[in-house]
């Protein structure tokens, strides 16, 4: 293991904009809350190390480089908000905030609902390298086998899922599972009920294919957003510009239409046929189960592939509990604090 802070990051982050991840890993390089981990391979060793890391609150952010296969910067980074300190840092809090001024921040904000909506803009680091047709590879990223028994491997963790109304034209997007089969071939996991799953559903009855884009690596606050229920009809883009404080910068899908945040580090985008489904799971739950087993669940054929030089793709892995005390089982206690209080 080797600890040393990479010189990249700082270079990287100099005239980076607020909403790019990579200023907020130098923000959190400067305040000491990264290690860094050389040489861990993605079968068994980058998900067994983020499975220590998370067990306990506090514990450093893990980024993955020199993973065997891979060339030096396609990095992976875990164990994002599971301390108080980061997600006050993320929210624009002092780090050094206690938990209840924190879960008052959330009280606050919730009731404010600050919205800002996303801009549209030209290019955008996520278009540096931009893959089509026989060039795609979702593989070309370092995509882990985050649990021993995992049915695959999960691209999709700490992302966000955009689709699009048909009828309405709202945009929606939230945290949904993404599986890597293929080259150009995913499925995404939105359980019934769930915005993503609702908008799919309205295509599907018209015979029409749903168009979808899946981020993988972005600004932690447009992930939060991501895994918040965000009421059926209100953009989950406007709710994160309230928590950044400036618009999302979006680019156009090349291929769907769908906004993608011009600063994001891996995205891609396609489209979900009607009645196209594949196995799917199991994915080490929360719960500390493999919930659901293997499973038929929607399958993204994949049109376009997008990531910058040297991609970060994010995990937020679900841990074992009651040792686990992981983004899921933090914030679902502090979102019951926000709601009872
Ligand atoms: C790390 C993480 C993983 C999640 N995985 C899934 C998932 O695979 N499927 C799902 O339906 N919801 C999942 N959720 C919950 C949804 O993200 C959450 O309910 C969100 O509100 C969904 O967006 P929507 O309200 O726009 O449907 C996950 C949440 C988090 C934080
Ligand atoms: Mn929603």
């Amino acid at each position: 293991m080797n600890t040393n802070v990479d010189p990249r990051a700082a270079t990287a982050a100099s005239n980076a904009p607020k909403q790019d991840l990579r200023a907020w890993l130098a923000q959190m390089e400067a305040a000491g809350e990264v290690t860094h981990i050389s040489g861990a391979e993605r079968e068994r060793e980058i998900g067994g190390i983020v499975d220590i890391f998370q067990r306990k609150i506090g514990n450093p952010l893990v980024l993955f480089d020199d993973i065997p296969g891979y060339p030096k910067g396609h990095r992976i980074l875990a164990n994002l908000l599971t301390s108080i300190r980061r997600i006050n840092m993320t929210m624009g809090n002092p780090a050094d905030g206690t938990e209840i001024e924190l879960v008052r921040h959330w009280r606050k904000y919730m009731k404010e609902a600050k919205t800002i909506p996303p801009v549209e803009v030209a290019s955008g680091a996520l278009l540096e390298n931009v893959k089509t047709g026989d060039d795609i590879d979702l593989f070309k990223i370092p995509v882990p086998r985050w649990h021993e028994h995992d049915g695959g491997y999960y691209i999709g963790t700490g992302d966000m899922v955009i689709m699009r109304d048909p009828d309405t034209g709202w945009i929606n997007y939230g945290a949904y599972r993404v599986q890597a089969h293929g080259k150009k071939l995913a499925t995404v996991m939105c359980s019934k009920g769930k915005h993503g799953d609702m908008i799919q559903k309205k295509y599907h009855e018209r015979g029409q294919p749903c168009p979808v884009a899946v981020v993988c690596g972005m600004h932690p606050a447009l992930f939060m957003i991501a895994g918040l229920e965000i009421p059926h009809g209100k953009n989950e883009y406007d709710a994160a510009g309230g928590l950044l404080g400036e618009p999302v910068q979006i680019i156009k899908g090349p291929a769907t239409g769908l906004p993608i945040p011009a600063h994001a580090e891996i995205a891609f985008e396609g489209f979900i046929h009607p009645n196209d489904k594949i196995d799917e799971g199991p994915l080490g739950e929360w719960t500390g189960y493999y919930a659901g087993g293997l499973k038929k669940e929607p399958a993204i054929r994949v049109e376009t592939m997008m990531y910058r030089d040297d991609p970060i793709l994010l995990g937020a892995i679900p841990g074992i509990p009651p040792d686990d005390d992981s983004f899921l089982s933090r914030l679902v206690p502090l979102r019951r604090g926000v709601e009872s209080a």
